[in-house]
C-alpha cells in the first residue's frame, strides 16, 4: 500500500526538455491541466500528494521520479545521468528531509535515474542504461543492503529507462514490451505482453489495487482489466512528447 506521493508542477521551460519522441513541442497549458488531473487521480487512489513548485531552471524537472527513490526504510537521492538534470535533486532532497526519513545519496562517478528502478517487494531491479551506470547501480546496491533490501541489474538495449518498458502490477504480474519480453532476469513473472503499437502503455502505475494507464491504449486497458484490476485512464499526451510516462511524474511511497 502507498500512502503518499510527491509531484512537481511542470515549468514553462518544459518545452525545452530532452526528447527523442518526434511528436512536437508540448502545449504548456494542456500539460498543466493534465498534471492537475494526474494529482486528482493520485488522490482518488488514496494518496496524500505533496506538490512542489515549478522550477524554470530545469525543463525536465516535472519528471520527479528520476531524482529520488523512496523505499519504506530510506530515501535515496539519485545522481541523474543527463547533465541538464543533475541539480534537479536539490529540491526533492529538501522535501524528503522534511519528511524525517533517512536520506542517502548516489555520487559521482555513479549516475542513476530512478526511472531505471523497479520495486518488487523488498527487491529493486536496476536498469543499466544511458542514464544509469554500473557504479550508480553498485552504490544503490550497497545502500539498499544496509536496510536489508536487495537489488539486481538488467542491461537495457534500446529503451530509455527500465520502467519505460516494464511495470510491476503486484501479485507477480509484470507488464512488459519489446526487449523485456525475453529477458532471463524476468522469467519468473507472469508477463502481460503490451502490443508494440501501444508500447507507451508499458509504463503504467499500480497504486493500491488500481492501475493508471495512459489514455488511448485500448488493448492494454482490456488486458489489465481482464487480469482483475481497476483501470484509471490518464491523459498524459504532453509528457509523452518529452519521453516521459505516467510513473515519471511522481514519487509514490
Ligand atoms: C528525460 O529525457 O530525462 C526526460 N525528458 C524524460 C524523463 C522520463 N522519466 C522516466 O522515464 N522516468
Amino acid at each position: 500500500m502507498f500512502t503518499s506521493a510527491i509531484v512537481k508542477t511542470p515549468c514553462k521551460n518544459m518545452v525545452k526538455g530532452i526528447t527523442t519522441a518526434n511528436l512536437g513541442h508540448p502545449d504548456y497549458e494542456l500539460a498543466l491541466k493534465q498534471h492537475k488531473n494526474y494529482i486528482q487521480v493520485l488522490e482518488q487512489c488514496g494518496l496524500k500528494v505533496i506538490v512542489l513548485k515549478p522550477d524554470e531552471n530545469f525543463p525536465d524537472s516535472t519528471f520527479i521520479e528520476d531524482t529520488c527513490l523512496v523505499t519504506p526504510r530510506c530515501a535515496i537521492i539519485t545522481n541523474p545521468g543527463a547533465a541538464s538534470r543533475e541539480n534537479e535533486t536539490i529540491s526533492v532532497g529538501r522535501t524528503v528531509k522534511e519528511l524525517g526519513v533517512q536520506v542517502e545519496y548516489i555520487q559521482n562517478p555513479g549516475t542513476l535515474d530512478a526511472g531505471d528502478i523497479m520495486m518488487v517487494n523488498d527487491h529493486y531491479f536496476t536498469g543499466i542504461s544511458e542514464r544509469t551506470n554500473i557504479d550508480g547501480a553498485s552504490q544503490l546496491n550497497n545502500i539498499l543492503k544496509k536496510y536489508n533490501l536487495t537489488s539486481s541489474t538488467i542491461k537495457l538495449e534500446k529503451i530509455l529507462h527500465l520502467k519505460t518498458g516494464i511495470s510491476y502490477l503486484e501479485n507477480n504480474n509484470l507488464l512488459a514490451v519489446g526487449e523485456f519480453l525475453t529477458k532471463p532476469e524476468l522469467k519468473g513473472f507472469n508477463i502481460l505482453e503490451v502490443d508494440k503499437e501501444e508500447s507507451y502503455a508499458a509504463n503504467s502505475v499500480w497504486i493500491n489495487g488500481n492501475v493508471l494507464v495512459p489514455k488511448e491504449s485500448p488493448e492494454t486497458i482490456k488486458m489489465i482489466e481482464n487480469a482483475g484490476y481497476k483501470v484509471i485512464e490518464v491523459g498524459v499526451s504532453e509528457f509523452k512528447k518529452l519521453d516521459g510516462g505516467l510513473s515519471c511524474l511522481s514519487l509514490r511511497f
